[in-house]
């Protein structure tokens, strides 16, 4: 880690999904690991992920973000960042325009996290798609895949299985009709994967390809880059070390256990400890 301000306090508004490590099962670990005030607003507390386990079992209370919100407001709590990620409904995503509304000044992170290789989760209906592009059209940063991007943009995923730098940096730039900043994941490239950056920098950076792939590594990225970003660092510098970390967790996770249960970020914590 580069650069190391004080710790800034962080309002999560993701789900919490008991098993299979992503949404705020990573992102309260990871985001406290490295030192920030982890608020999290779960949308709905669901038994497992939506990516293979099942029907999960869903604990949804359409009322008690709202009240949080209006609870922290009254108290007169602020927040340096509002992060959101995976959303169900239009309603959850109202959620985060409440939170926009009541600190305009928080730096807005939106993780449209909607889905993967080229299709929405199964779980999402359409209408999330335009419910995402509103609030990245009010966020400071967007943290896309390959396949949100071209949801949020409006474009077909080709079957473009080869990407040049200079097709993902176009592709990114283009994201900057709806936000100022944004890093977009999963360009396959060859033998690497690639990240592209446009707005605040503009970069493409690449890391050898792995030939597995696990839930949650978009939820382990995203708060990565917010803890190092909110730390001072440069958006360039945060998606790199980002990428690093989740190869390392991925390499670190026995290849032989069901990827359901998602990628090993446990015993990589200390990785994301800053030793003064
Ligand atoms: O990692 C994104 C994510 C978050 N939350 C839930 C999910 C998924 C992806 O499938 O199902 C519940």
């Amino acid at each position: 880690m580069q650069h190391y301000q004080p710790p800034k306090k962080i309002l999560c508004i993701h789900d919490l999904s008991g098993l299979g490590r992503c949404s705020l099962s990573v992102i309260l670990p990871v985001l406290s690991a490295m030192g920030h005030q982890v608020v999290c607003l779960p949308t709905a507390v669901l038994s497992t992920h939506t990516g293979g386990f099942g029907q999960p079992s869903r604990m949804e209370n359409d009322t008690y973000g709202f009240a949080a919100l209006d609870h922290y407001a009254q108290i007169g709590v602020t927040f340096d960042c509002i992060f959101s990620g995976y959303l169900e409904t239009p309603a959850q995503a109202q959620l985060v325009q409440k939170a926009y509304s009541f600190w305009p000044d928080a730096y807005k992170i939106v993780d449209p996290a909607m889905g993967d290789g080229g299709k929405l989760y199964n779980s999402l209906s359409g209408e999330i798609v335009s419910a995402m592009a509103q609030l990245a059209h009010q966020a400071d940063l967007i943290l896309p895949n390959l396949t949100e991007a071209h949801l949020l943009l409006g474009l077909d995923q080709s079957e473009q299985t080869d990407w040049t730098r200079e097709a993902a940096q176009n592709l990114a730039d283009q994201l900057m009709e709806i936000c100022p900043s944004a890093v977009v994941t999963g360009f396959p490239m060859g033998k690497y994967v690639g990240c592209a950056g446009a707005g605040a920098e503009q970069f493409v950076q690449r890391k050898l390809l792995l030939p597995r792939n696990y839930p949650g590594t978009g939820d382990l990225f995203a708060a990565v880059v917010t803890g190092l970003l909110l730390h001072g660092n440069a958006l360039s510098a945060a998606a790199d070390a980002a990428a690093a970390f989740v190869s390392e967790c991925i390499l670190n996770t026995d290849p032989e256990a069901d990827p359901r249960f998602g990628v090993w970020f446990e015993p990589q914590l200390k990785k994301l400890i800053f030793q003064a």
